[in-house]
């Protein structure tokens, strides 16, 4: 494990020297309960509305887009996400919904919670002031589980869950985006705490 991050820390080393660009989002990631709870979701959408379903190991929730950013930028751009703090909070995934325009049916909750909307602001806000560029779209939380869908209603219980997903959430993350022949390969760049409510009293 530390072998590969050293080869990635590299890598990016690398990277930045070299003027290349890389595309980057802020994002949250499953655990692997909660990830393998979500892929079987994907297994039952997948057979009904004919799609293709995102591989477990790449589903996540992405809270701020970059886009193609250079990779002198990366340090600039973890430092603005130094100054986030938010407390860790629980996102409980209800149901699915199907996204016309995008042609992918997601994983979605009836009751956004208010430290998800604090650290999308948060991030947005300190991004901004140093003047980052990102999506500044209204901020919806999906979690993509199956693309290419066909024009397609979701049954009630699908739209709808009678057991929902709890999904503790307690880090969110910088990830590198980097397109393989057939899919999008996700790499953690770095990784911040939320953090606890005395944390929170204390810096204030
Ligand atoms: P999606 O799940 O709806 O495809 C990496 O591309 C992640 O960033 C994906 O989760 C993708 O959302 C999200 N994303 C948000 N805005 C994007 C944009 N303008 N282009 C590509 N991906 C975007």
């Amino acid at each position: 494990m530390l072998d590969y991050q050293n080869r990635e820390c590299a890598r990016l080393r690398q990277t930045q020297t070299s003027g290349r660009t890389i595309r980057v989002f802020f994002a949250i990631w499953p655990s692997n309960t909660v990830k393998r709870q979500l892929y079987s979701l994907s297994e039952k959408l997948e057979v009904i509305c004919s799609g293709q379903r995102v591989r477990a190991e790449s589903i996540h929730l992405t809270l701020v887009f970059l886009g193609e950013m250079r990779a002198s930028e990366l340090d600039a751009i973890c430092l603005a996400a130094n100054n986030v703090k938010v407390p860790a909070f629980t996102f409980i995934v209800d149901g699915t919904r199907y996204w016309k325009s995008n042609r992918v049916v997601y994983a979605a909750t009836s009751e956004v919670p208010p430290e998800l909307s604090d650290l999308v602001e948060s991030l947005k806000a300190n991004l901004a002031a140093n003047r980052f560029a990102f999506d500044h779209r209204d901020f919806t939380p999906h979690i993509t589980l199956v693309r290419k869908v066909k024009p397609y209603v979701l049954p009630k219980s699908l739209s709808s869950f009678e057991r929902p997903i709890i999904w503790p959430v307690r880090e969110w993350m910088l990830v590198k985006s980097e397109q393989a022949s057939d899919r999008s390969v996700y790499t953690p760049i770095k990784r911040w705490a939320l953090v606890s409510d005395s944390e929170i009293n204390t810096t204030l």
